[in-house]
């Protein structure tokens, strides 16, 4: 079994990798950042003695896109699984104050890569018809908060994507689930608010949010699931939190 993930030098991608490694899969990940992608492939073939191809581009580069995917050897474009994870938020302010540069960075990573490396995998699924592909999403795809505007529609595209892959793909046998989280720790909120460690360690502090791990593992149980099962979607928060803005923090 082979499964692609987009964006796993760290967090949840990253996380993924490891899970589904454990699980006998052989990987083929992506990133920007050569030195993890390295670092992780050699680390993961040592633990779980399974193959690792790291493909090292932005996704945001669609010629980029095609020349990683492109160049991968006939017999590992035999992709079952595709995690469409990386992306990202930048910036929380309002539209009138938003940063267009941050608006560009979040529609062309989480929607527009999203979508250039899916045509590509899917095509190769719909010949073996087969394959499962885990659009990761958010609680920002089924809500807008203030501020969030930009990346709360992208993640509204995601949701919608993921539910027109579900029905048009159905004919090819492959799976569709869209994994909606709310609160996980991870590089996102040091991303978020651009290298700023002291605010995006602020938005932890005081409840337990959810790790890459929780995310991994239902990544995990959801490309186990028999082949006559689909999860459609699924949403999972952390238990201080039940919808983006209602959060229960603890003060000391
Ligand atoms: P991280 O910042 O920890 O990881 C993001 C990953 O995406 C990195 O591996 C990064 O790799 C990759 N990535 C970002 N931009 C690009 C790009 N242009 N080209 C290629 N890869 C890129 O964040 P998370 O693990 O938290 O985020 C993963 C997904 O989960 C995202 O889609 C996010 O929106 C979603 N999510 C996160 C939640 C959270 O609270 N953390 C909640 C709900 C959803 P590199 O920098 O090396 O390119
Ligand atoms: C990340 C969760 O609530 O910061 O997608 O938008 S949130």
């Amino acid at each position: 079994m082979i499964a692609l993930i987009t964006g796993s030098t760290a967090g949840i991608g990253k996380a993924t990798a490891y899970k589904l490694a454990e699980n006998k899969y052989n990987l083929i990940l992506t990133g920007r950042r050569n030195d993890r992608l390295n670092a992780i492939k050699q680390d993961i073939e040592q633990k779980f003695s399974v193959k690792v191809i790291t493909l090292c581009f932005d996704i945001r580069d669609k010629a980029a896109c095609q020349n990683a995917l492109f160049s991968l050897p006939k017999e590992w474009q035999q992709i079952d699984v595709l995690v469409n994870n990386a992306g990202l938020a930048q910036g929380l302010s309002t539209i009138n104050n938003g940063l267009e540069e941050d608006w560009e960075t979040m529609i062309d990573t989480n929607i527009k890569g999203l979508l250039y490396v899916t045509k590509i995998v899917s095509n190769w699924m719909i010949e073996r018809q087969q394959g499962h592909i885990v659009n990761i999403g958010s609680i920002a795809g089924k809500e807008v908060y203030p501020n969030g505007n930009v990346y709360c529609a992208t993640k509204h595209a995601v949701d919608a994507l993921n539910k027109a892959m579900r029905i048009e793909f159905l004919p090819y046998n492959i799976r569709v689930t869209g994994v909606h989280p709310g609160m996980v720790e991870t590089e996102f909120s040091l991303v978020r608010f651009k290298g700023d460690a002291q605010r995006a360690k602020q938005t932890y502090i005081g409840l337990q949010p959810l790790t890459a791990e929780d995310i991994a593992n239902t990544i995990a149980w959801i490309v186990q699931q028999p082949p006559h099962v689909n999860i459609n979607e699924i949403v999972i928060m952390p238990t201080a939190q039940a919808t983006t803005r209602d959060i229960i923090k603890k003060t000391n």
